[in-house]
């Protein structure tokens, strides 16, 4: 008997709540403390919450300072029943990584990335979380001409080695992006850090997150690109939003370009059993218009639109679908898809 369908485990970073500045204007809402935003979680429907290292403790406290904020953010979570998902170590704001973190060609901003990513290691332990997210914002180049590439390509698996050496049990996820900061990325999208996975010392502690709008902006579907990960056992993060073309990154709510492209991920994450596997990220902006009042509906709507999605897919008709893929009438699996998103 096929098993019944689980259900899914919801988490956004505290970033997710801004303040809405934008490169051409100021911020248009008032900060929220981080106390203020953890007690949304729940209200909200979530479980678990990203986290930034600098999210949980200041980057340049000491190690005694550090023990300390943590064991006040666990105590924070806890109090709310809410569970960190991640710590991913914040390395492009900092003026010493403004060339790079881990392939930047001054050793000294090497050394300093890689120190605060296995200090990121030890506050996701303090807070009993084993996966650290690596969005590696700043890897990469203006003009080709800067770097080695070919030196950065070891860079990168010399940064993850070293945080599987620092603890046997943390996992390490990549979470690519083809371009922004940057011009040009280095390990640009899911495929390539994929190759790195097994490069790395224990290749069964290395995946990747998939953000939607970032495989769209390298020109590829999320769903294929969950699902080419699912088939490797290495997705064990999302970031589900949406994108209107190739462009900034959007970080749009869930399903708000593209309907039926959201109804894939839905479907792909659902049919793998995605809900045993890791938790249903969101990374979604508001809009710069959006007042403070409705500071969270942005990820309330994004939830709200999974939900109906989810229910979409699991009352895909599957013999039909099959039949259809049999019979190569794919004009007609398409006329049943879009209609079974029209409710006819
Ligand atoms: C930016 C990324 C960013 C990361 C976050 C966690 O494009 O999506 O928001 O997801 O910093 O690493
Ligand atoms: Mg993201």
């Amino acid at each position: 008997m096929a098993k019944k369908p689980g259900n899914y485990r919801f988490s956004f970073g505290p970033w997710n709540i801004s303040m809405g500045a934008d490169p051409f204007g100021p911020v248009v809402r008032k900060e929220v403390a981080f106390a203020k935003k953890v007690r949304e979680y729940k209200k909200l429907g979530f479980d678990y919450v990203q986290l930034h290292d600098d999210d949980v403790v200041p980057a340049d406290w000491d190690a005694a300072a550090t023990t300390r904020g943590v064991a006040k953010v666990r105590q924070l979570l806890a109090s709310e029943g809410l569970k960190g998902e991640f710590i991913a170590p914040r390395l492009w704001e900092d003026p010493r990584t403004i060339d790079g973190a881990y392939t930047a060609n001054s050793a000294s901003a090497r050394r300093y990335a890689r120190d605060r990513s296995r200090r990121a290691v030890d506050i996701a332990n303090m807070l009993g979380i084993d996966l650290i997210v690596l969005w590696p914002a700043r890897e990469g180049t203006y003009i080709r001409e800067a770097k080695d590439p070919i030196a950065a390509t070891g860079l990168m698996v010399d940064a993850v080695n070293d945080m599987l050496e620092h603890d046997p049990n943390i996992r390490i996820v990549g979470e690519m992006k083809p371009n922004e900061p940057m011009d040009q990325a280095y390990c640009p999208t899911v495929g390539h850090f994929m190759g790195l996975c097994y490069r790395t010392a224990d290749p069964k502690r290395v995946g990747v997150l998939i953000e939607s709008a970032h495989s769209i902006l390298a020109g590829l579907d999320p769903s294929d690109d969950m699902a080419y990960a699912l088939w490797h056992g290495k997705l064990w993060g999302v970031h589900l939003n949406d994108q209107n073309g190739l462009k900034y990154d959007q970080d749009k709510t869930f399903g708000s370009v593209d309907l039926r492209r959201a109804f894939n991920q839905v479907w792909v994450l659902d049919r793998a059993g995605y809900y045993d596997i890791g938790v249903v990220g969101l990374d979604i902006k508001a809009m710069r218009t959006t007042k403070q009042i409705d500071e969270t509906r942005h990820l309330a709507n994004s939830l709200r639109v999974f939900q109906h999605l989810l229910k979409l897919v699991r009352s895909v008709d599957a013999s039909r679908v099959e039949a259809l893929r049999g019979a190569r009438d794919y004009e007609g699996l398409e006329l049943y898809i879009m209609e079974h998103l029209l409710g006819r």
